[in-house]
């Protein structure tokens, strides 16, 4: 499998300017007929390579000529012919099989409904093409199927024509008017239940929504609707993007391999990301619906209208992309838990991957399987580089930067290095530094050192920069690094941003009484590590005390990462009873019960592997269960009376009460780890009128393995089993179970009836559960949880690539353990890269991280 390079992008020799698509749909031999109108960019372009895989190709046309198989070269991945003339008219016929693409790339079957996924590059798979995104057409396309199971034929834009034809068939044809790159073409047809609804743009345009679901579940759909309207509402409000077409409409499907895609016009959702009612969704996947909602939504601007080049420059959409969706739910909810929650998942999976074998930077250089870089690097880090921007320019002119590169790269497909010069000239700023963070990878380490001089007042600030070397780069370079700061002291605490551009800066402030506490990356300002070694008092004052609320639920973690540090290293070390009252301050505090909820979450497994790496898991297992036993102990009163006061609460679906729920949780996870409270689960469980409460009466008890979890999962199953996405639930609280008989009970989930790798979220739900999970038994010993992962990546290999891939991380981070554990990790890695058409994601993989 070859490499591409970003320094080896060239311009297309060929325009496609219009492409019209015929699709005669059926499950093993739908006939697609394409029929585009090429041009030549340069007098020398010549013979044209279309991109094309798993077709079947049955004839070309030239100009209406049909070409001999003399006049064509065509092979596993492309076909190749003459182009004599400076415009000319192509037209191609193939022939695919939806029903046995288990890939889940291209067209492919959906439980009855044919449905495509074409980005990064899935539409070669549906027809010879140019298939890069800086190639852009008009499209119209025409779905042709039986009318009784396919009453619904949709595809991008708006419809222009419909009709009967024979044999029981109907047809639909669509006609998108602006121009866009193949990978976001969309086709859908099925059987639905449709939720419709409208929304006025604020300059009067009448927009139809509708959202198409399997059939019985449009109650569940009204939950998306209404975050559809507010993220049309938030952009409008925000950034004065209207949408732009008479129609919008979402499908959910139960098979699919991202969380959604934002094809012009017709967004297709991972299912799990639209369903919502309180029966069968918690307070999480409503959160999470809206927010893929709103990032779908977005991507109308920054994806469709402005698009990228290649397929190095993703983050110029994606980074983009999620920084606006979480603006958009930091504004829907609160703000500091939306962020909290972001700087959780930068810690605790974006640092391990940019620091393993898979490390890049957020516009890669080189590329096997593009597949393999829809990452949490070029989506998270990309978003903060891009929330940087937003705090080194402040929100005018960051606003203004976005107007400008709208108004300079409308319609077209451009580069990172486009949208930095858009804001840098918005805001007549230099950012020329700044781009570094586009270039290299690995996350900083942001070194503090500070010294107070009594006699003058002064405070001193010394910060020093240094990234380690990664696998892909051995050089690295300083950054320009915002860095929000408060000083907090009893005259009044001061916000400063601090702009570290050099390897060492030094900063001064004056006027002090006594020595300030430092409260250092307020609202995570930067993506970087903190050396900063920070008394527990220090720790408690800016708990207390710091006007950022991020500040004070960090200093809480760096609390717990402290003691968790303490414990693995000193068997014998005795939890100081100081860091109870510290706590106990933080439970009286009921003004923002999420907040308090975050508090009291210890920092994550992965988490910590990312802070004392190399290391035995179980150990870390272990001191995590000691630190949380002894809170448990410590707190076990209040914790009590906090849950007793809301355990009654009737559910409703508003900030308040869901942060009561995420409190009220938070306070059993601790209270069942006291045996005598093992009854409160049970009725929780039984008294639960949501999902929410149900699956966090599970939870504790499937870590804690308390004695009635099977009845209360039998229970579960037999309630839940016809309901998909429940039954996901089902097979995550199964894989996180913490007996020893657990791979005896992995053995038996595999074989269960409802159980398929063919399903992504199905196979994620147990497979990757487990490996995220249940670390204790994931990282056995014997070895046994690294190779029942091993086994599934094996048989998925030749089923999805795309999520064997993504299960496969588990493994390569191995240099992230003890060398025990690394040696087992590795044979399995061995193992699977000896397999006999091992997938080129897999491979990928593989080749950089043995
Ligand atoms: N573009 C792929 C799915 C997403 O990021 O929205
Ligand atoms: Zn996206």
């Amino acid at each position: 499998f070859n490499a591409r390079y970003l320094k080896d992008y060239l311009p297309s020799d060929f325009s496609i300017n219009t492409i019209d698509l015929t699709f005669e749909l059926d499950d093993n031999k739908t006939k697609v007929t394409s029929v585009m109108s090429i041009s030549k960019n340069t007098s020398e372009a010549n013979k044209i390579i279309l991109n094309g895989e798993q077709l079947k190709l049955i004839a070309v046309y030239y100009n209406d000529t049909a070409l001999n198989a003399s006049e064509y070269q065509v092979d596993d991945d492309s076909l190749s012919f003459l182009i004599k003339d400076n415009e000319c008219t192509v037209k191609i016929v193939t022939e695919i099989d939806p029903e046995n693409n288990t890939s889940l790339e291209g067209l492919f079957k959906s439980g009855g409904a044919f449905c495509t996924q074409c980005e990064a590059e899935g539409f070669r798979r549906i027809t010879y093409y140019l298939d890069r995104p800086d190639v852009m057409a008009k499209f119209t396309t025409k779905v042709i199927a039986d009318k009784n199971l396919y009453p619904y034929l949709l595809s991008n834009g708006n419809k222009i024509d419909s009709g009967d034809l024979n044999n029981n068939r109907h047809f639909v044809t669509w006609e998108d008017p602006f121009l866009k790159p193949c990978y976001l073409f969309a086709l859908v047809a099925g059987d639905f239940d449709l939720l419709q609804d409208s929304y006025k743009t604020t300059s009067g345009r009448d927009v139809r929504l509708e959202i198409f679901v399997d059939k019985g579940n449009k109650t569940k759909a009204h939950h998306a609707m209404a975050s559809l309207k507010h993220s049309m509402r938030w952009d409008e409000d925000t950034f004065g993007l209207e949408y732009d077409l008479d129609i919008y409409m979402i499908v959910a499907v139960d098979f699919f391999n991202m969380g959604a895609m934002e094809n012009k016009g017709l967004n297709v959702f991972n299912s799990k990301f639209v369903l919502a009612d309180k029966e069968t969704a918690t307070d999480t996947d409503y959160f999470n619906v809206e927010a893929v909602i709103a990032h779908e939504y977005f991507h109308n601007w920054t994806g469709n209208r402005v698009t990228c080049r290649d397929w190095f420059q993703l983050s110029l959409k994606e980074g983009l992309t999620v920084f606006r969706d979480q603006q958009f739910s930091a504004d829907m909810h609160s703000a500091a838990v939306t962020r909290i929650k972001n700087v959780r998942v930068m810690r605790a999976q974006q640092f391990s991957e940019d620091a393993g074998p898979m490390s890049h930077p957020i516009r890669p250089e080189k590329v096997v399987e593009m597949n393999n870089f829809y990452t949490l690097t070029v989506y998270e880090k990309g978003s903060e580089v891009i929330r940087m921007l937003h705090t080194l320019l402040g929100k005018d002119k960051f606003r203004q930067g976005l107007d400008l590169y709208f108004q300079r790269f409308d319609g077209q497909a451009v580069t990172c290095d486009d949208f930095v010069t858009a804001m840098a000239d918005a805001a007549k700023i230099d950012l020329i530094l700044f781009k570094r963070w586009y270039s290299q990878s690995g996350t900083p380490i942001v070194k503090v050192e500070e010294s107070f001089n009594t006699n003058s007042g002064e405070y001193q600030i010394n910060l020093s920069q240094l990234t380690l070397p990664t696998k892909d780069q051995a050089t690295k370079y300083a950054l320009h690094i915002p860095i929000a700061i408060e000083l907090i002291n009893n005259e009044g605490t001061q916000s400063h941003l601090l702009e570290l551009k050099s390897d060492n800066q030094q900063w001064r402030f004056s006027g002090f009484h006594e020595k300030p506490t430092l409260g250092f990356l307020a609202n995570f300002s930067a993506p970087v590590k903190v050396d900063f070694e920070q008394s527990n008092s220090d720790l408690a004052i800016i708990m207390t005390s710091a006007k950022d609320k991020f500040l004070r639920w960090d200093a809480g973690q760096k609390l717990f990462s402290n003691t968790i540090s303490q414990i693995i290293t000193d068997t014998n070390y005795q939890i100081p009873a100081e860091l109870i009252d510290i706590l106990a301050t933080q439970l009286c505090d009921n003004s923002d019960p999420a907040l308090i909820a975050e508090q009291f979450t210890l920092p994550n497994f992965h988490e910590l592997v990312e802070q004392f790496k190399p290391i035995n898991p179980i150990k870390l297992v272990d001191a995590l269960d000691k630190l949380k036993l002894f809170i448990a102990k410590g707190l076990e009163k209040q914790l009590l009376s906090i849950y007793q006061a809301l355990a009654d609460k009737p559910y409703l679906n508003n900030a308040q009460s869901i942060g009561d729920r995420a409190l009220k949780n938070m306070s059993l996870s601790y209270l069942v780890l006291l045996p005598e409270h093992h009854d409160l689960v049970k009725r929780q469980y039984l008294t639960s009128d949501n999902m929410t409460d149900a699956l966090a009466a599970l939870q504790s008890s499937a870590t804690q393995t308390v004695e009635s979890f099977d009845a209360m999962m039998a229970s579960f199953e037999q309630r839940w089993e016809n309901t998909t996405l429940v039954m996901d639930k089902w097979f995550s609280l199964q894989a996180a179970y913490k007996g020893s008989n657990i791979f005896e009970r992995l053995k038996n989930l595999t074989e269960h009836s409802l159980f398929s790798l063919k399903n992504p979220n199905r196979a994620r739900s147990l497979i990757g559960a487990f490996a995220q999970n249940n670390s204790r038994y994931f990282h056995c010993e014997t070895g046994r949880g690294y190779q029942f992962l091993a086994d599934q990546i094996c048989s998925l290999n030749a089923i999805n690539p795309q999520v064997a891939s993504r299960l496969i991380t588990a493994l390569i981070q191995y240099q992230d353990f003890d060398e025990y554990r690394q040696n087992l990790m590795k044979s399995q890695l061995e193992r699977i890269a000896i397999l006999p058409n091992l997938s080129k994601d897999l491979k990928e993989k593989l080749d950089a991280a043995l």
